[in-house]
Parts: C-alpha cells; sequence; structure tokens
C-alpha cells in the first residue's frame, strides 16, 4: 500500500479556496475543444493543430499571445538551479511561488522539467529511481524577488524504483508547502492513469493539494512505429489518445461538484518530439505552470459595447402604460 495513504488528513483551507475561485472562473467559460472526429481528414505531424494535444472540458485553452507570452517567460533568461533537499525540513524557504511535478518513476518527469527550461539542468535516465532528491529550480531569473518568478520542482518518483521515504517526504511536502500554486501529475499517454497515480489523486483531494495532470510521450502514441502515417492511422491514434483524455478527466472529477477536485484539462506533450520546432504542447504547460502561479497574461478583452445606463425610475416610466 502506498505511504500517501498512511498519513493523517490535514486540511489546506487555503487551497480549498483558490480552487474554488478558479472552478467558478472555469465555470463561466465552459468549453469544450472540438472532437476529433469531426476534423478534417489532414492531421499529419507537420499540422497536427494544439488543440488535439489538449482537453479542456472546464477551462479556457490559452490563446496564441498567451503561449508565446509563456514561451519567452520560459527563455528570456536562463532556468537556476536552487537546491536539493532529501527532507522536507532541509528545503530552503523563498517568496516565489512554486509548482513541483510528480508520477511514476520513469514517466518522463526530470525530461519535460528540461523541456519546459530549454535546458538540460535535471538528470534522466532510462533505469527508473534515478532522481533521489527533491530539486529546485528557478525560472524568470535567479533572484529571489518573489515577482515574476516560478520555481519548479522535480520529485523522486513512486512505484518501481521509488523508495517509501521519499513518498513520506514528498507528502510532506505537499501538506506543509506555503508557496506550492499546484502539483503536477505526469501520467505517461500511453499506460494512462495507474493505481498508484489513483492513490496520489486521492491524496491530493484529501489534503486540498490543488493538481492538473499532464501526459508524457504523447510522441510514443502519436508517431511511434511508422515514420509516415496516412490520415486514417493518424485519425485512429488521435481517437486512442482522446480516449485516454476523457478516462483523465472521468478519474480527476469523478464528481463534478466535489470542489477539490483538479484543473479541468488535461495537456499532452512530449520531451522528444518537435514540429516546427517546438515540442509538442510544452508551451501549453508552461502557461498551466503560470496560470497556476498568477504569473500568466491575461487574455486581452474586446472593448465590451458601451449599456444604456437606465434609472428605476425611467425604467418604471417606460414600463407604464401609455393613453
Ligand atoms: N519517447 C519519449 N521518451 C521520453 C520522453 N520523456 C522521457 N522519455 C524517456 O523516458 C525515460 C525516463 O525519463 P526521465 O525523465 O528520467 O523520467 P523520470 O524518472 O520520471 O524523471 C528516459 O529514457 C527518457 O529518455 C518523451 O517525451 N518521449
Ligand atoms: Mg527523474
Amino acid at each position: 500500500m502506498s505511504v500517501f495513504l498512511q498519513l493523517q488528513p490535514c486540511t489546506r483551507s487555503g487551497f480549498r479556496r483558490s480552487i474554488r475561485s478558479s472552478k467558478s472562473f472555469f465555470h463561466k467559460h465552459q468549453y469544450s475543444s472540438a472532437s476529433i472526429s469531426s476534423k478534417p481528414s489532414t492531421l499529419k505531424a507537420s499540422n497536427l493543430e494544439p488543440s488535439v494535444l489538449s482537453y479542456h472540458w472546464d477551462t479556457l485553452p490559452p490563446t496564441v499571445g498567451q503561449l508565446k507570452h509563456a514561451s519567452q517567460f520560459f527563455t528570456k533568461k536562463p532556468p537556476a538551479f536552487l537546491w536539493s533537499a532529501e527532507k522536507f525540513k532541509a528545503m530552503a524557504f523563498g517568496d516565489s511561488p512554486e509548482v513541483c511535478f510528480l508520477g511514476r518513476s520513469n514517466v518522463g518527469k526530470s525530461s519535460l522539467l528540461n523541456a519546459l527550461l530549454g535546458d538540460k539542468i535535471a538528470h534522466t535516465s532510462s533505469k527508473p529511481g534515478r532522481t533521489r532528491l527533491m530539486n529546485a529550480f528557478a525560472v524568470g531569473g535567479a533572484e529571489d524577488n518573489g515577482k515574476n518568478r516560478l520555481v519548479v520542482l522535480d520529485m523522486p518518483g513512486y512505484g518501481k524504483g521509488g523508495r517509501a521515504e521519499w513518498g513520506l517526504q514528498i507528502l510532506k511536502y505537499l501538506e506543509k508547502r506555503k508557496q506550492l500554486t499546484m502539483a503536477f501529475l505526469l501520467v505517461d499517454s500511453e499506460h494512462g492513469v495507474k493505481e498508484s497515480d489513483k492513490q496520489l489523486l486521492a491524496m491530493f483531494r484529501e489534503k486540498g493539494v490543488p493538481f492538473q495532470v499532464i501526459l508524457s510521450k504523447v510522441d510514443r502514441v502519436l508517431f511511434e512505429g511508422s515514420r509516415s502515417l496516412s490520415d486514417n492511422a493518424m485519425q485512429y491514434r488521435l481517437s486512442n489518445l482522446r480516449r485516454t483524455m476523457e478516462s483523465v478527466q472521468a478519474v480527476v472529477q469523478p464528481d463534478t461538484e466535489d470542489e477539490a477536485g483538479g484543473v479541468g484539462e488535461v495537456i499532452a506533450c512530449s520531451s522528444e518530439k518537435r514540429v516546427d520546432g517546438d515540442l509538442l504542447g510544452i508551451n501549453a504547460v508552461r502557461f498551466a505552470m503560470l496560470r497556476a502561479a498568477k504569473l500568466e497574461r491575461k487574455p486581452r478583452m474586446k472593448e465590451a459595447k458601451p449599456v444604456e445606463i437606465v434609472s428605476f425610475d425611467d425604467l418604471y416610466s417606460r414600463m407604464k402604460p401609455t393613453g
């Protein structure tokens, strides 16, 4: 049994509140990405639309401007390694908002971090259990001025290669770290949500930790085994991906009234496959990280048409039957 479920519950009312307020925002902007079957049959690697790599049932997808801003935020200054800690109490304090990446060993956490940060700064390995410490990196500048800087944590994995003691320290971090604004749970696109992921999701809910699921290694689902795919073959692979995304939705929000549900979207990404120079889904994940830390660029609102302001008396007199 996972160590995650053996610990005493504790509430994080602050987190719950922030989830609640973001959920009410998302509810006002109900959005669902176009279904894959309605897409024209021209889905090739070179014209894969971002909308097929993410599924939004309760959020708005980022605009082109927001994705561009996210990309610039992550690349304008080189990322900085901040600290490594084996235990929660050894972690350095800081004022900047934090996000962390969790998931089974070998799911691609360290590779994703490198892809997001645009630098081979985190250790990756084909052998499970290579990341043994909690490692923190800064994006947007090395100084801890609390503003315009995001701290990103790479965590040891669980499952094969993971250790109970690491799980315990991660759990302490999730429960106690005030700077944490979002826990991103990485799930393999090919294998979907596993039992150990479900235990972690249950823990997030129980403790009120805000969370979002990201699908890793989407290149394997979409492109593996074939250099060029027919439209039908690509359509079939995309339908499989969509089904995996829908199964994630089912575990993230089993009950739509559940206030401690996760962010209502799934992003699929790849740390290896580039299309038109960009790694698949990486800017969308960057945007989700900035949004969690409230560092994202707000979409430009179209100016609302001025409305006529009518006093109650005026209105009443207009309503009165004449003659
Ligand atoms: N095809 C593919 N392989 C990946 C991707 N991300 C990671 N990998 C591979 O998966 C293995 C584990 O990656 P790593 O980042 O160390 O996983 P971690 O244990 O979760 O940190 C390595 O062999 C990586 O090269 C990806 O997006 N696509
Ligand atoms: Mg790792």
